[in-house]
Parts: structure tokens; sequence; C-alpha cells
């Protein structure tokens, strides 16, 4: 029977090697005039969750060579202005692929005082910092016309785990423009302070889990 052994180890690997683990990053918007992190690095099929905090704040996408305003068919989360602490209402856009996502708040004078960041910037080359200076001697910046390119989502962390290699990203574009509901009250806020925290979304851990435990119990078995 020893022999196998072997071969059931790798049938019961052979899923997790199509598994794709997504992973969630948070990103704060205000409430100074930043992005925390304003560097995020993600792999194609990772989401990003936006969280407001008071100021008046949004986050557009934009391209490196024209900083303070909008990429043609970037996202844009609209205006998410809290009263107090963080709003309930996140944005969260898909990341697709490792090209550097550039981004800015379209507030009046907040791109220029440096509230831009970026996601993947290339190892060499455009840097942040670049992007803040020629940020910085614009005159002005735009507003997006509408919402696109993301998702509202009330919870913290992504709105579903994908775990399928064929990534699916939340297709439906939220084209209300304008006026949203906001969810006052019962959601606590869970702050992320520390830069660079990234959540392992619970379905994928799950899942990861179970494998794992599956592949214990298979492999104790045969022993
Ligand atoms: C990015 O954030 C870090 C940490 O807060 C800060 O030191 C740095 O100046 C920021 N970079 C830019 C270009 O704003
Ligand atoms: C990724 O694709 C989705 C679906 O087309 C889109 O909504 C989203 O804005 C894209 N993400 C980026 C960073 O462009
Ligand atoms: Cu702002």
């Amino acid at each position: 029977m020893r022999h196998a052994t072997p071969i059931s180890f790798f049938l019961f690997f052979l899923p997790l090697t199509v598994l794709s683990i997504s992973i969630n990053h948070d990103i704060t918007v205000g409430p100074a005039l930043s992005f925390s992190p304003n560097t995020t690095s993600a792999s194609a099929g990772d989401t990003l969750t936006f969280h407001f905090f008071p100021g008046k704040h949004n986050v557009a996408q934009s391209s490196f060579s024209t900083p303070c305003a909008p990429s043609p068919n970037g996202f844009y989360s609209g205006f998410i202005v809290p009263d107090s602490g963080e709003d309930a209402t996140k944005f969260v856009v898909t990341v697709n692929d490792t090209q550097p996502i550039w981004f800015y708040c379209s507030e009046v004078m907040h791109c220029q005082l440096g509230m831009v960041g970026v996601v993947n910037p290339p190892i060499s080359g455009d840097t942040l910092a670049s992007y803040a200076l020629a940020a910085s001697k614009t005159t002005d910046s735009t507003t997006p016309a509408n919402v696109a390119g993301g998702v509202f989502s009330s919870v913290n962390g992504p709105p579903s785990a994908s775990t399928s290699t064929s990534a699916s990203p939340p297709t439906s574009t939220t084209t209300s423009t304008g006026t949203e509901t906001k969810t006052s009250g019962t959601s606590t806020p869970t702050q992320s302070t520390s830069a660079g925290v990234v959540l392992v979304s619970g379905n994928v851990f799950l899942n990861g889990m179970s494998a794992v435990v599956a592949v214990a119990a298979i492999w104790a078995g045969l022993i």
C-alpha cells in the first residue's frame, strides 16, 4: 500500500494548485489629505477596498502622465463624505492585472497637495513621488462625471471571495450618480491603522484550511 501514497498525495494537492487566493487590500481615504497606504502591491484578482473618512474625498483613477485628471474607463467612487469616523460605504475595485494603477482625490486642491496613490508602481521609472510632484504643478483637478469601475460595499473586506483562477471581477458597474444611501450607525468601523495590512478573505482561508485538513487526514490514514 505504501506505493499508493505519493499518488494520492498528488491527487489531493491537485485542487490546491488551481486555487488562486484573492487578497483584499484596505486603503483609507482621508481624513488627512492622503491615502493610506499610498503604495500597494496587488495581484490580478485581488481587491482594493477604499475606506472613507471625514473631509470631502473620493478616489479616481488617473494615468501617470495626466495627474489629477481621470483616465479613460478609470474607476471613480464619487464623493463619500461621513460626518465622523469611517463611512459605512466602501468602494471596492478589482485588480485585473499588475499594471500600475495611479489614483487621486478630485476635491479642490487635494491632488495638488499630495492626495495621490498607486498600486503596483513600476520597479524603475515612474514613482509616486514624481507623480505627486507633477500633480502639485497642475492647476486644477477633474472630477469624473460618473461613478464607475467598482462596487459599493458596506462590509469590511472583499464583497465575495473568489477562489477560481478564471477571475470573475464584479462586473456591475455602479452607475448611480451622486446620491448615496448612507446606512448610518451600527457597523463598527474597524479602521486599519497599520499601513499595508492585508486581509485574506474568510472563504479562501476556510477553503484552504479544509483542504489542508483533508490532506492531513488522508495522509494520516495512509500511513
Ligand atoms: C506615501 O506615504 C508615506 C507614508 O505615510 C509618506 O512618507 C510619503 O511621503 C508618501 N509619498 C508621497 C509621494 O506622498
Ligand atoms: C477591472 O475590471 C472591472 C470589470 O471590467 C472594472 O470594473 C475595474 O474597474 C477594473 N479594475 C481596474 C483597476 O481598472
Ligand atoms: Cu480628498
